[in-house]
């Protein structure tokens, strides 16, 4: 089978009515379901962000691949499936293997990059994942690096730069270079916005140690931030960073210290290409005995219930039947 994007989008009616009805609706990712997080604690954090961007009063959506459909909004039963499928049995779906994992039949998981895809397609305006991708320590060589520069940077940059829509996350993952990541974010034309500190969020921890280039003091503020930048219809994504929850988060300087050792032992072991993020997740949450995937739960869930905020807030500010 062939066919364009929307050709392959199969909607949930619950969320197809939201949309008809301009009520709020918040996609959410599968990659870090099947590839960031252990059973049951990913399953667990699948189901608590959905219920988060309902108490939010929006419509959560998890997108999701099967058998050569994009699913957005999955039951769930589904849910259980991704969370629970054996490893290395669910592909995970990033734009440059969108049609591999379209044409492959079976389950993948969705990336950032390729969740925004399809919640675009689905006219959806809203994201919320953990952490987004970036660019990975030694990409561009220099300390990290094996002999030459990787070039491991993540197609989620390039999403965030063509695919208008407002993503809201704990800031690049600390696994990251994420001095870098902000550079290459900055040229590609992504506004990055701190929600409540100066400081941009680190993942696990509060703060990544690098200020963030533009912040706001609360939701509502970068709410409208954000509604702003999608109304200039700049193409780009603006990327909402909320910190961990206080009671969660990995101390700073703990955070920093597990995701350097962890990509030196990466680089040592040989582990490379998509497989690296997952493999770093899993080495962390073994240094840490459990607290990064406590940490993760948590910003991943408290991620689900921002964007549900906000939302909540710009489908009130829009009329019914206008966009
Ligand atoms: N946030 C999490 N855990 C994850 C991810 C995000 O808390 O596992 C996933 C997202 O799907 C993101 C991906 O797009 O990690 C980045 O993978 P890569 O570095 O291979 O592009
Ligand atoms: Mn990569």
């Amino acid at each position: 089978m062939t066919g364009s994007l929307r050709d392959r989008l199969s909607i949930h009616p619950v969320v197809t009515a939201a949309l008809a009805a301009g009520r709020p609706v918040v996609a959410l990712e599968s990659t870090l379901i099947s590839h960031g997080l252990p059973y049951p604690a990913n399953v667990e954090v699948a189901r608590a962000s959905e219920a988060a961007v309902r108490e939010s009063g929006a419509v959560p959506a998890t997108v999701a691949i099967r058998d050569g459909r994009l699913l957005v909004g999955l039951d769930d039963a589904e849910l259980e499936v991704l969370a629970t499928a054996p490893s290395g049995s669910v592909l995970k779906a990033a734009r440059p293997s969108l049609v591999a994992a379209l044409t492959r039949g079976g389950w993948s998981a969705t990336t950032v990059s390729a969740t925004m895809i399809a919640a675009h397609a689905a006219g959806i305006k809203l994201f919320a994942t953990g952490g987004i991708g970036g660019v990975h320590r030694g990409a561009l060589g220099g300390p990290g690096a094996t002999e030459r520069p990787t070039f491991d940077i993540s197609s989620d940059l390039e999403e965030l730069a063509r695919t208008p829509m407002i993503v809201v996350c704990a800031g690049p993952k600390a696994i990251l270079d994420v001095h870098a990541t902000l550079e290459v974010l900055e040229t590609r034309g992504v506004p990055v916005v701190a929600v409540g500190q100066e400081d941009l969020p680190g993942f696990t921890a509060r703060s990544s140690g690098i200020k963030a280039p533009w912040s706001v003091p609360d939701v509502p503020a970068a709410a409208d931030l954000a509604a702003a930048h999608l109304a200039l219809g700049l193409g780009s994504a603006i990327v909402v960073c909320v910190p961990v929850p206080a009671n969660a988060a990995l101390p700073d300087d703990v955070a920093r210290r597990v995701a350097e050792q962890a990509a030196r032992e990466a680089e040592e072991t040989g582990i490379n290409g998509p497989a690296l993020t997952p493999w770093l997740l899993a080495r962390i949450a073994e240094i840490t005995d459990g607290a990064s995937v406590r940490a993760n739960t948590a910003l991943i869930v408290n991620d689900a219930r921002v964007a549900g905020q906000i939302a909540a807030r710009l489908s009130a500010a829009v009329p019914p039947g206008r966009t």
